[in-house]
């Protein structure tokens, strides 16, 4: 039904995939029985014509973000072949690039090309996560990537900065680290805000309690400078920015700087109590003292939560004209929730099992949506073409 669904819709683009693993001369993949990435291409491309990405992307020079149209198809497939695909970020040309879980970048444009970064351990939950630019990308190429690794046998998650010039990766400094791993809850989502400051998602690491230990790294939403600093205004004098998190994916500003993040609740037999937090400073979320609707004082409880029968098990969140568009990796779906300032004013769900899990959204500079799934993550049933990025027209989620 799936594939039906995708064949109906038509692939927007095949990629025709040049890789390279820090090696600046791209040569063609021929995927060997031992390399565990599959191909970009999906097993019809050599029978398609080439066709660029996103043609319209590639001249969107322009920063600011137009308003999708309102006609057109609601959704479209981007790219497939992907593996894992954690985070999608858009380079000022248009370009995406993403994030695979197993360690690469993918360089997506009229072609694609696949990016090694060194020492990510991916184990679980846990690899190469979260991607940021530098505000001043543009000028100084810098990006940021949250990544899982070993050190002396130990998870371990940190912040790494690189040059990313000419498809190749140069001049990495750590920026910060010390944050603990584990195979599950490690957060991994960094944004910058609109302070200029780079904030990062941890999850507890499977130890609840150092949720509430404000001297941890663990089970926290962090913010730190772009030199990993601690900013001026940090409500702990440390990195800490809020705490009591089991294990936050998401992460978006609304349009008068509010930030908002998407948190796991736990994932038992039961499971559920999946959570939309308004996050501010200092703040203590919960976990693992309070769940679900539960109020205690001292604890901000989520603006909403799914309560303990429906799990959500949310992925990233963006902001579009008061509304926020969160992932659902177990619940297979997209939620857009309708924002009267602080309160909730709607809550729909769309695609509801169409895609299997999801997990990256990104607002793309030509108003649309772009959405991972997060099939070939261990957790989920991939089609052949998985894993893909959708592009969905947001002007056309109507009521499901
Ligand atoms: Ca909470």
């Amino acid at each position: 039904m799936k594939t039906m669904k995708l064949l109906a819709l038509g692939l927007l683009s095949l990629i025709v995939f040049a890789a390279c693993a820090g090696d600046p001369s791209p040569s063609p993949v021929v995927p060997t029985s031992e390399d565990p990435t599959p191909p970009l291409s999906s097993p019809a491309a050599p029978t398609q014509p080439e066709i660029m990405a996103s043609p319209e992307m590639t001249s969107a020079q322009v920063p600011t973000v137009v308003s999708a149209p309102l006609t057109g198809p609601l959704v479209e497939v981007v790219t497939s072949g992907l593996d894992t695909p954690w985070e999608i970020v858009f380079l000022p040309g248009g370009e995406l690039l993403v994030t695979e879980r197993s360690g690469n970048l993918v360089l997506i444009g009229k072609t694609a090309t696949r990016i090694q970064v060194p020492n990510v351990e991916q184990r679980g939950e846990g690899g190469l996560l979260g991607l940021a630019l530098d505000p001043d990308y543009a000028a100084n190429n810098r990006i940021y990537v949250y990544l899982t690794s070993l050190e002396n046998g130990q998870l371990v998650n940190r912040v790494e900065r690189y040059v990313f010039k000419n498809g190749t990766l140069s001049d990495r400094k750590v920026i910060f680290e010390g944050i603990l791993g584990a195979s599950n809850h490690d957060g991994g989502r960094i944004e910058f805000g609109p302070d200029g400051y780079l904030y990062i998602t941890t999850g507890d690491a499977q130890n609840s309690d150092s949720a509430q230990d404000i001297t941890s790294l663990q089970g926290k939403i962090l913010r730190i400078t772009r030199e990993g600093e601690i900013p001026e205004g940090n409500p702990f004098a440390s990195a800490v920015w809020s705490y009591g998190h089991r294990n936050p994916q998401g992460l978006a500003w609304d349009a008068e700087g509010r930030l908002w993040s998407t948190e796991h609740g736990p994932s038992g037999a039961g499971s559920g109590y999946d959570e939309l937090n308004l996050i501010t400073p200092g703040a203590n979320y919960g976990w693992p003292e309070i769940q679900g609707e539960e109020e205690r004082e001292g604890i901000v409880s989520p603006v909403i939560q799914s309560g303990g029968s429906v799990t959500w098990a949310p992925g990233d969140v963006e902001y579009l004209d008061g509304k926020l568009y969160f992932t659902g990796l177990r619940g297979s779906a997209l939620y857009v929730v309708s924002l009267d300032g602080e309160k909730i004013a709607g809550f729909d769900t769309f695609f509801s099992g169409d895609y299997g899990r999801l997990r990256a959204v990104r607002l793309g500079p030509d108003g649309y949506l772009y959405i991972s799934t997060s099939n070939r993550d261990g957790r989920g049933n991939p089609g052949a073409d998985d894993d893909l990025i959708l592009r969905v027209n947001p002007n056309l989620l109507t009521k499901p």
